[in-house]
């Protein structure tokens, strides 16, 4: 059984950073895990990867309604910027022990890929166009009427 992974806040709503378990083994090189459900927070249903991202290109630019994201730069790094409508931050993914997970209602961008950048994403639905918020007035209006409810 492997130990926990240690969980941080980000002043982003909902935002969580995850340092996974790794087993560390310079003879025979490193391995890093987690299990859904447990370590993980959901229980994926689907996985993509971004990779060979030109430079200066951004991914992502988008919320989601319902979809829930791990994301792990597995090998090389970016720069994820999350915000929730109110608060940002920008978080380096630079190793294959860090997972972020990226819940609904918050915008998620990605930029300043290396050119041996592999962002792993996994996610908790199937792929629905109609789950992602495209435009940031329409996004910071859903926002806003969250807040209100809350
Ligand atoms: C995110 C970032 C990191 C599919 O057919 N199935 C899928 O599961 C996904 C995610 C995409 N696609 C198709 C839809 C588009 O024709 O792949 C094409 C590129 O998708 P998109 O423009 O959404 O790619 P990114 O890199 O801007 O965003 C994606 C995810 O959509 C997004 O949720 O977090 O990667």
């Amino acid at each position: 059984m492997t130990t926990p992974p240690q969980i941080l806040s980000s002043r982003v709503r909902g935002v969580r950073l995850y340092e996974m378990p790794c087993i560390v083994d310079p003879e025979r090189g490193h391995l890093t895990v987690g299990e859904a459900p447990g370590a993980l927070p959901f229980v994926p249903r689907r996985y993509f990867i971004t990779f060979g991202i030109p430079s200066g290109q951004k991914r992502g630019q988008h919320a989601h309604k319902c979809c829930m994201q791990f994301l792990i730069c597995t090998h090389g790094q970016c720069r994820l910027r999350v915000d929730d409508g109110v608060q940002q931050e920008d978080i380096c993914l630079d190793r294959p022990t860090l997972g972020v997970l990226v819940p609904p209602l918050v915008w998620a961008t990605e930029d300043r890929h290396s050119a041996d950048a592999a962002l792993l994403v996994l996610a908790s639905q199937p792929y629905e166009p109609g789950d992602y918020i495209r435009d940031y007035a329409e996004f910071l209006t859903m926002t806003r009427r969250t807040r209100t409810c809350v």
